[in-house]
Parts: structure tokens; sequence; C-alpha cells
């Protein structure tokens, strides 16, 4: 069973930290009724939901990905780059208690679980402003036991690594190569976005389906020509908030194999 972690968007959510992108006034309904959306098409695919409440102190709580890495050994809470981020671990630590043992990435070390993609034995870890160094060495000490190959992978131009690329299967990527360098991210095959879509590469997947945001059809496209069953998805209202499709869960098996 696919447990899938979410949880509501705050009613503060306008005043999200926001990176790379101008701000703009978000509509907290429409993203809302985007997210509850989002989390019917993961319960339609098999997911069970296991949904927090908003937090109307914590802005970017919506995001859930950023505060946890959950692998099928151990989950890793992160330590947020952003300051702002740091409350929303004690919820998400109490709801994966019962999963998997915890570990965690202590000061000075900064990770968000955006910069975290996992592509078979394979972790990278991509150095960003919310990223550094340091907890890439811790993250690489937690899971060093469990055969996982850590590398730290430089990304330019957006927040976070799962921005410049996501895994649709352990080895297939979908990469804006303007913003990472496939020659970083081991033998793969690469399927590049669509250039005038620069922030498509940032898909779910859920068992043998993609989940690609409604406002890229190109590069759907171009994941649906190399053999993949592909769902559009709309997510323009979190978007405004610099978020996309993978930042709304945490998935994961519910009992580790
Ligand atoms: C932030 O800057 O932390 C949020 N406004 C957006 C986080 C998006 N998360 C993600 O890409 N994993």
């Amino acid at each position: 069973m696919l447990i899938a972690v979410t949880r509501g968007v705050s009613p503060a959510i306008a005043d999200c930290e926001l990176t790379h992108l101008e701000r703009t006034p978000i509509d907290v309904r429409t993203a809302r009724e985007q997210h509850a959306n989002y989390e019917a098409v993961l319960a339609g695919l098999g997911c069970r939901i296991e949904r927090l409440s908003a937090e109307p102190d914590l802005p970017d709580s919506v995001f859930v990905e950023d505060v946890a890495v959950v692998l099928n050994e151990v989950a890793v809470i992160t330590r947020p780059g952003a300051e702002s981020r740091r409350g929303e671990r004690s919820s998400i630590e109490r709801t994966l208690q019962p999963y998997r043992p915890l570990a965690h990435i202590s000061a000075p070390g900064t990770l968000d679980g955006g910069d975290v993609l996992v592509a078979g034995r394979d972790i990278h870890i991509g150095i960003t402003s919310r990223s550094d160094t340091a907890a890439i060495d811790q993250f690489r000490s937690i899971v060093d036991d469990h055969g996982y190959r850590v590398h730290g992978t430089t990304v330019q131009g957006c927040l976070h690594l799962k921005s410049a690329v996501t895994a649709v299967d352990d080895d297939t990527l979908v990469l804006n190569p303007e913003w990472v360098d496939a020659d970083d991210l081991g033998d793969r095959r690469c399927i590049a976005v669509d250039p005038s879509e620069p922030e498509a590469a940032n898909v779910v997947r859920v068992g043998s389906t993609v989940l690609v945001a409604a406002a890229f059809p190109r590069t759907a496209e171009r994941i649906s020509d190399a053999g993949f069953d592909v769902r559009a998805v709309e997510a323009s209202e979190l978007a405004k908030a610099e978020g996309a499709l993978t930042c709304c869960s945490l998935l994961f098996e519910a009992s580790a194999q």
C-alpha cells in the first residue's frame, strides 16, 4: 500500500518563501481546490492519503516534501534551509514514526527534501541555497549502511534539484538541461523538457503513471512518447508559491520491503 502524506494549504500561503519568482497574489481557495484534486488523483491511483491539517502559522507547510526523505529503510527528517520552515518538522516526524526508523539532519547542516533525488541506489542531492555539503555528509552517513551512493550535485537557475530533474523510473530522468548537467546524474536515459517549459521537469511517478503539471503539455507529450502513462494535474496556483508537484506529498510504501 502506497501512503501519500499531504497537508492542507495554509491560509498564510501568500507569505511563502520565494527565491526565483516575483510575488503575485495567490488565491487560497483555488490553491485548495487544486491541492484537493491532486490528492484525489493520488487516491485514484491507489494511494492512501494521510492528510495533516493546515497550519495557519506556517505559510509553506503544504510543501511536505521538503521536511523529510522517506526511504525503505529509514526516514530522514531534514533541517530546512529556510528558517521559517523549520516548525514544519514535528508534525511530520509524528506522522512518519509508525512507518520507519527516524534519522535527523542536524545543525549546522541544512537540507530540503526537494533537493534529494532518489534513482535506484543512487541519491543525488542538490547543493543549493537550501541544502549544503554539511547536510549531504550527514545524509551519506545515515544511508551508507543501506547501500546507497550519495552524490552532491550542482544546480543553477532554480530552487531545488527536483525543480530541474525527477525520475520517472529508476533508469529514466526528466530534466531541464539548462539547470542541471545530465552527466552528473549517472548513465541514465534522459527526457529533456520542452525548451518553452523550463519548469516542467518536476513530475510525480505513482506506479506506472507519471503526473505532469497541466501547464506543460509539450513536455507531457515527450514523456508519453517515451512510453509512460501521463496524467495532467492542474497546479498553477501552488506554482505561484514556487511549489511544484513532488513538493505536495511524501510518497512511500507503508511497509518497507
Ligand atoms: C519555499 O520556497 O520553500 C516554498 N515557497 C516552495 C517549496 C517548494 N518545494 C519543493 O520544490 N520541494
